[in-house]
């Protein structure tokens, strides 16, 4: 395949980049997503869907958090949610002569695209050895198997991971299946994705979760943008922005790539689209060296400090909200300090950005009097995930920016359901959940050890030490890093089990015993004893909404998510509680009752609350500054990591590589080979490259490249065959897709105390194909590489 690089211009000597000439949204996005459905032969099934998406009585968007308004538009959809509905609701099937006819390891070299194209899986299925196929298997017989295995298995070494995906329901019971089984392992999506967030926003303001509602938007002054792609990865937001720009708000974008989703918007259902027209999105874009946020915040904060003096001096009035920094909150004078201290050189060396920049952001910032912090993975999967997350909070706390209208941090995120995956109590530290409410209610005696997040699950795959993986969800392998050193250990695992609608690569390496249990997806019909069922769901506003699915199943063979975990626990932990769980299936009524009676203080009268139209906000403390940390105030943070982190890129051929997603995938579910916005068509295997970079290491365009990973472990991470992009990235960074990438990336290389994978700042070298960076280092065959514990890591998970 040929990868297509449209409209890049190489300047004289300096580099121009590609121009950015893409409005998001516009007639493209309509063709495509027309173009997606007609290939899922989904087109009536599905436009019918469109108007109850998103919608009160419809069903809950399938694809990202981003919250459903209120009064929604006449579609409330975009691009990116009417393809997932589209491929939910695709009429393909994986037939079961398909698995008579394939073997499972004859489907090792599908890609992810092929795998999950061919469409619904319609029946359980089990692993035969002898034949190397999927065969079917009933129900029953696959849950009482199951269970024996599991029951065999000590609890500590059975993994429980559930995607962002499932309902509050099924994360609800999932999580106290686990924990009746004996075990805290509960890695999560959300692991490798706003677990920054989860750590740092506790520490900083007292709740784990954004504080802005959709109101606030329309109240801003200001608007910040860090590492976050929305016209990718949450269109809906757009609508939200283009209101904002028309205003006058500033938006102001911190982002090393220019991505046209944050540059200008067409919105397909307005007049726009008639007349050609956009709006822009960002007033002003920053491109900050990937990994440069810390120094870019520090720098605003430390202008501002010397506005504030000056102001002082001056007798004007101050530029920091002074009586908000003295009543709500803690050491301000040591981190003002520190910012005071810090030399304007070393901050425009880390953050790639001038002093003027960051002094022309601080002077807009301190002429907001409500600004809103939006962000993503641009700051969370960093080695310093957790620490860019707290210097946002103190810019954010130096104006008074949080419990006020108009103004707050917006952590923008994934899943659609993962932020109330965590809320009910999926989450790996018992501290975070209300273990003595589980032993009273349900009568039996929850495990009190800290279980497993994703990376300690990569390490212990990598071991040897996880016996069972049950996967609710998602497409672990592919997702988590390290992915070529984790798929030959992943097949030593004892019993995998998979829920999953679609076939992917976690099913077709599976561990010595495995089962692939398909489950309804939430657009379908949920019909139990007592009629057809509703879920719900929490989104990235703190939101909780209703979700009704309308759809005919795509089979009658398949249950739905509460049930499977209801069987599976029935099978495994008989008479371990006094859990209903027949009764909760009959009737999701009484799994919402539960969940409101563990957390009344969230989650009273769920039933009722969650059919308010536009969804019923859960309380956060933090927006009326009633600050849940232990010292009851908001708390400033003195930078450590910025300080220890660094290193310089040594080598020539050295890059800090940036792993991405495009308008054409929802995280390892790629629905085609066309990243619109970036221009980037017929194949995702490419290394975007400022073009000064690719001149320096003597290649041209559309040169093959391999990449190679650290490999100061012993370990050989290398992806070949890469397509090099010339593109407006700054020099030193480069960008790759996930999960194309994620062999580059360590298992080691996370966040510190989040364990979020820094899957933003990956170091490799590049080498034209072919080229071996160290012959030594690098063996020739290609064996499983091996991957040694690091001596830090040892006996941290244990
Ligand atoms: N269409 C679509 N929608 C999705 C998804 C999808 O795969 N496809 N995935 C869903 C999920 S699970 C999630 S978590 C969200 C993810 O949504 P985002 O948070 O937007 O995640 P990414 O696209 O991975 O990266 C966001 C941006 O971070 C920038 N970035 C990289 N490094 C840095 C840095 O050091 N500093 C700064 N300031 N920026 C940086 C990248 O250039 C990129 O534009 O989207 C959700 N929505
Ligand atoms: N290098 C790199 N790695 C990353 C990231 C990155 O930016 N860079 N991002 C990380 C992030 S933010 C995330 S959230 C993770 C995502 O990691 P995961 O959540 O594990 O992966 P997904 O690709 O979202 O999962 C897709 C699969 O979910 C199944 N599925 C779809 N719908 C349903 C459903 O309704 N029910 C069930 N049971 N299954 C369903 C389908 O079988 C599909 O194949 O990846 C992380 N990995
Ligand atoms: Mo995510």
């Amino acid at each position: 395949m040929t990868v297509r690089i449209r409209g890049y211009r190489l300047g004289k000597d300096r580099i121009r980049g590609r121009p950015n000439r893409r409005a998001a949204g516009s007639w493209a996005a309509l063709r495509e997503l027309a173009g997606t459905l007609l290939r899922e032969k989904s087109f009536l099934r599905s436009a019918y869907a469109f108007f109850r998406q998103n919608k009160p009585g419809g069903f809950a968007c399938v694809a990202c958090a981003w919250t459903k308004p209120e009064k929604p538009q006449t579609i409330e959809i975009c691009e990116s949610g009417g393809k997932a509905t589209g491929w939910e609701l695709t009429r393909k099937r994986v037939p079961l002569e398909f698995f008579a006819t394939h073997r499972v390891s004859g489907l090792e070299t599908w890609s992810d695209h092929e795998l999950e194209n061919l469409g619904r899986l319609t029946h359980p299925l089990k692993w035969d050895a002898a034949t190397d196929r999927y065969l079917p298997v009933a129900w029953d017989e696959a849950f009482s198997m199951i269970g024996r295995e599991l029951r065999s298995c000590d609890p500590k070494s059975i993994v429980f991971y559930m995607c962002g995906h499932a309902a509050l329901e099924t994360a609800y019971m999932y999580q106290l299946f686990g924990r009746i089984v004996g075990s805290n392992n509960f890695p999560n999506s959300s692991n490798m994705c706003h677990e920054s967030t989860s750590v740092a926003l506790p520490q900083a303001i007292g709740v784990p979760v954004g504080t802005v509602i959709l109101e606030d938007f329309d109240k801003a002054e200001c608007i910040f943008f860090f590492g976050q792609n929305t016209g990718t990865n949450s269109p809906r937001f757009l609508n939200t922005l283009q209101h904002a720009s028309r205003r006058g708000v500033p938006i102001i974008t911190f982002n090393p790539i220019r991505e046209p989703g944050l540059e200008r918007f067409r919105n397909p259902q307005s007049p726009q689209m008639a007349t050609g027209t956009s709006t822009p999105i960002s007033s002003q874009y920053y491109q900050v060296r990937a990994g440069g946020d810390a120094g870019a915040i520090l720098g605003i904060c430390k202008a501002l400090l010397t506005m504030d003096e000056a102001a002082g001096n001056r007798g004007q009035a101050p530029v920091l909200d002074h009586g908000f920094i003295r009543a709500q909150t803690s050491g301000f004078e040591e981190f003002a300090r520190v910012a005071r201290e810090l030399d304007w050189q070393e901050i425009e060396r880390r953050s790639g950005l001038t002093r003027t920049d960051l002094a022309v952001v601080a002077d807009v910032y301190a002429r907001s009097n409500a600004t809103i912090f939006c962000y993503g993975m641009g700051l969370t999967q960093h080695p310093a995930g957790v620490e860019n997350v707290r210097l946002l909070c103190n810019l954010m706390f130096l104006r008074g920016n949080i419990g006020k209208p108009g103004a707050g941090i917006c952590p923008v995120r994934g899943h659609s359901n993962i932020q109330g995956q965590r809320t009910v109590g999926l989450a790996e530290k018992p501290e975070l959940v209300p273990l003595d409410t589980y032993a009273r209610l349900y009568g039996f005696d929850p495990p009190r050890d800290r279980g497993m997040n994703t990376v300690e699950t990569c390490e212990a795959i990598l071991h040897g030490r996880v016996h069972a993986f049950i996967g609710f969800g998602g497409n672990f392998v592919r997702a988590a890093p390290d992915s070529a050193a984790i798929e030959p250990a992943w097949r030593d695992i004892g019993l995998t089990v998979q829920v999953a609608t679609k076939l992917n690569r976690s099913h077709i390496v599976h561990g010595k015993q495995a089962y692939l249990l398909p489950c309804l997806g939430r657009i379908e019909r949920d019909e139990q004893a007592t009629g057809p069922q509703a879920v719900s769901i929490e989104d990235a506003t703190g939101c909780v909404h209703a979700s009704v699915g309308h759809a005919e199943p795509t089979s009658r063979d398949l249950l739905s998510e509460p049930k499977i975990v209801a069987e599976l626990a029935k099978a495994t932990v008989p008479g371990k509680s006094s859990l209903d769980w027949d009764g909760w299936v009959a009737d999701y009524s009484r799994i919402r009752e539960a969940i409101a009676r563990t957390h009344p203080e969230i989650f009273h009268d769920l039933n009722k609350h969650m059919w308010t139209p536009g969804g019923h906000h859960r309380p956060l403390p933090a927006r009326v500054r009633d600050w849940r940390t232990p010292n009851r105030k908001a708390n400033f943070h003195v930078p450590t990591d910025f300080f220890e982190q660094h290193e310089e890129v040594l080598f020539d051929d050295g890059f800090d590589l940036i792993t991405l997603r495009s308008n054409d995938q929802f995280n390892t579910t790629i629905y085609g080979f066309k990243d619109r916005y970036r221009e980037i068509f017929g194949t995702r295997h490419v290394l975007l490259m400022n073009p000064n970079d690719i001149d320096r290491l003597g290649l041209r365009a559309a040169d093959s490249v391999d990449a190679f990973g650290d490999d100061s472990d012993g370990a050989h991470r290398v992806v070949t065959g890469l397509q090099v992009v010339p593109y407006n990235i700054p020099e030193r960074c480069c960008a790759g897709y996930y999960p194309e990438c994620n062999a580059l990336i360590p298992w080691w290389h996370h966040a510190k105390d989040s364990k979020t994978p820094a899957a933003k700042l990956v170091r490799i070298r590049v080498r034209r194909a072919g080229d071996r960076p160290n012959a030594a280092a690098v063996p020739e065959t290609s064996s499983p590489p091996v991957v040694p514990m690091r001596a830090e890591e040892r006996g941290k998970v244990d």
